[in-house]
């Protein structure tokens, strides 16, 4: 273990507390100590229900909680944390624009261009804006690795498309898709560009005024803070014309007895109580995150994912899904065994301490698309070390034996 290692591990008190290779990163990230104080101090200190009371306690507690959305403001290089609406997490995110701009925007005959590879977050919602609204919901299929070319996006962009949704990095290929040239080629034809950035904001620095994407979603949980913070960034020209998306305490201007008016933005798209202790914790992941920087945080993450593969493609049976590049897959190595089911796969990982996600990874059309029922998938992160790979690859070895084969 070398000493960046080390102090890296230092951090993350459950990775140094318990014997265990995590490698589930994609599903949700470990936290490190300084988020978790950082929780832990918003509740003893601070809290009080934001944005509401007029006293000392909720005015700090409405200051860190601004404080959060200003951090992640400059983490995407938005240019106003107008632009930056707090949600639950980035399936709400994607949510709250087919609602509030999809379904109020699109009309019959409309077209609207997702990927065959995206995450059911990403999916569902269109399906559900389309049947509202009449829009045509159309899917890019992508090659057997996962590569969407310039041109087969093209075949797919028409005049009719008003809405391009599609992930920056895929959850199952881990390929990066060139969300900026892909946005640049909606916005010529009139369409707007949603991305999907829960697997690449944590990994790569993510400047939403160089992609020029519209909207972009994440999770913060993905992203080293808790659970139950995400973020919607618009552009301020789309998020002014859009309805609420819910509606209730909070992001109201005046309330009669016959309607409402709403509050500026962002208030108007959080409606209710919101989640201040995670969204601290979002500030304090941001930091982290700035303090280690994002060179490290890839030189580790393309480390492990080049050492893991060229692993794994030494072993006999096991099939890796995704591009034959290293360097496009951020860290997600998919695959499968020979004649072994991804469940047992993943049983027996665990039995060696070992933790990695098996199923169709909320992917279900992409698995049929590649004609799998389900895959394995090892996902990893700065945290990791070249002695989890190495165990990783070790158990992988023993996983047929121990299913009876021979070999
Ligand atoms: N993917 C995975 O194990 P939420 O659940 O809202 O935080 O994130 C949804 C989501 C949206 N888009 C992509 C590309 C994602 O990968 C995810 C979450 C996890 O792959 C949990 S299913």
């Amino acid at each position: 273990m070398t000493e960046e290692d080390k102090r890296i591990l230092a951090d993350f008190p459950i990775l140094k507390d318990k014997d265990i290779v995590y490698l589930d990163s994609t599903a949700t990230s470990q936290k490190p100590e300084s988020v978790l104080k950082a929780m832990d101090s918003y509740y003893r200190h601070d809290n009080a229900n934001p944005l509401r009371g007029l006293y000392e306690l909720s005015v700090k507690a409405t200051e860190d909680y601004e404080n959060a959305r200003e951090a992640v403001r400059a983490f995407i290089n938005a240019n106003s944390t107008t632009e930056i609406v707090f949600t639950r997490n980035a399936t709400e995110s994607l949510n709250l624009v087919a609602v509030s701009y999809a379904e109020t925007f699109l009309k019959e005959g409309d077209e609207i261009l997702i990927t065959v590879m995206e995450h059911h977050s990403n999916m569902l919602p269109w399906q559900q804006a389309a049947k509202k609204t009449g829009a045509v919901l159309k899917y890019i299929e992508c090659e057997m690795d996962g590569k969407i070319t310039e041109e087969k996006y093209l075949s797919y962009l028409t005049d009719k498309t008003k809405i391009v949704s599609m992930a920056h990095v895929s959850n199952v290929f881990g390929c990066e898709n060139e969300i900026k040239r892909f946005a640049s080629l909606a916005h010529e034809r009139g369409a707007i560009f949603i991305a999907d950035g829960a697997q690449s904001v944590p990994h790569v620095p993510v400047d939403v005024k160089d992609l020029d994407v519209d909207f972009l979603a994440f999770s913060g949980h993905k992203m080293l803070s808790g659970m139950g913070i995400g973020v919607l960034y618009g552009k301020e020209k789309y998020l002014d014309k859009m309805p609420p998306f819910l509606y209730g305490g909070e992001m109201i201007e005046y309330v009669t007895l016959e309607g409402a008016t709403y509050a500026e933005l962002p208030h108007k798209f959080e409606a209710g109580t919101v989640n201040a202790g995670a969204a601290v914790g979002l500030h304090a992941a941001i930091d982290y995150i700035n303090n280690i920087g994002f060179d490290v945080i890839k030189r580790r993450e393309d480390y492990l994912t080049d050492l893991c593969l060229t692993k794994l493609e030494d072993i006999p049976h096991i099939h890796v899904i995704g591009d034959k590049n290293h360097d496009n897959h951020h860290g997600i190595i998919t695959f499968t065994i020979d004649d072994v089911h991804p469940h047992d796969v993943a049983a027996i990982l665990d039995s060696h301490g070992i933790c990695v996600r098996a199923g169709h990874h909320c992917a279900q059309p992409l698995m049929k698309y590649l004609g799998v029922m389900s895959t394995t998938r090892a996902s990893l992160s700065f945290y990791n070390t070249e002695e989890d790979i190495e165990r990783f690859a070790e158990a992988l070895k023993v996983i047929r034996r121990e299913m009876g084969y021979s070999e």
